[in-house]
């Protein structure tokens, strides 16, 4: 049966996704929409729009840098994913909305923001997937994989054995690695049978983001 949810998945993920994430603290000093359209230009599949921390953008200049964002990802047709703020998401109509265990759960959030839009969930273990799924998740991010450090609260890295279990289970979910991954660590990642990559540091810091780009591409590639 294809449904609308299917429909959105695959469209997502018919290709291995580099997923960029980024809010202004992960730039060092870089501008970041400057950062952004370079790695729309590059060939990113997905851009999540994660503002955290103690300098982070708020109220109308938060919504104002998520316009911008989004406008640029539009110009790419890039889906524009916000993480936690649904409200922002929905205010904005951005593509869909990210969200952690600590966040509003996946039933409330599809509730607000409607059929068409993604939802995409971070698990840390099968009973968190299994609920997420049950919620309607369209993807999951599972990790972190490596060591990262651009969460501070982030678990201990549980490489790709976690992975392997959930993708395999939920098979018609496409599950996202994230944390610490970089174009050299990436194989693994793809072979343990993630749909994409999330990626902050080694994207947001790279000398040459395009280039990276390309080597992420190329990491999935060399997977068969
Ligand atoms: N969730 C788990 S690890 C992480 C998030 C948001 C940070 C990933 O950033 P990096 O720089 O790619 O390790
Ligand atoms: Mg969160």
């Amino acid at each position: 049966i294809i449904n609308s949810a299917l429909r959105r998945r695959c469209s997502l993920f018919s290709k291995p996704a580099i997923y960029f994430i980024m809010g202004t603290a992960n730039v060092k000093g870089k501008e970041p929409l400057v950062l952004l359209e370079q790695a729309l230009l590059g060939g990113i599949s997905l851009f999540q729009l994660r503002e955290k921390g103690p300098l982070a953008l708020k109220g109308d200049t938060l919504r104002r840098f998520a316009l911008e964002c989004q406008k640029l990802c539009n110009t790419h047709r890039v889906p524009f994913i916000v993480n936690d703020d649904v409200e922002l998401a929905c205010m904005i109509g951005a593509d869909g909305v990210h969200v952690g265990q600590e966040d509003l759960d996946c039933a409330s959030v599809r509730s607000r923001i409607g059929e068409g839009k993604i939802i995409g969930v971070s698990v840390h273990s099968m009973e968190e997937a299994k609920i997420a799924v049950k919620e309607g998740a369209d993807y999951l991010g599972v990790g972190p994989v490596y060591e990262t450090q651009s969460k501070h609260d982030a678990k201990a890295p549980a490489g790709v054995n976690r992975i392997m279990e959930i993708s395999q289970l939920f098979s018609e979910i496409p599950v996202v690695g994230i944390g610490g991954i970089t174009p050299d660590n990436a194989r693994a990642v793809w072979k343990a049978g993630v749909a994409g990559v999330a990626v902050i540091s080694a994207l947001a810091e790279a000398k040459d983001i395009a280039m990276q780009i390309n080597k992420f591409k190329a990491s999935s590639e060399r997977r068969r």
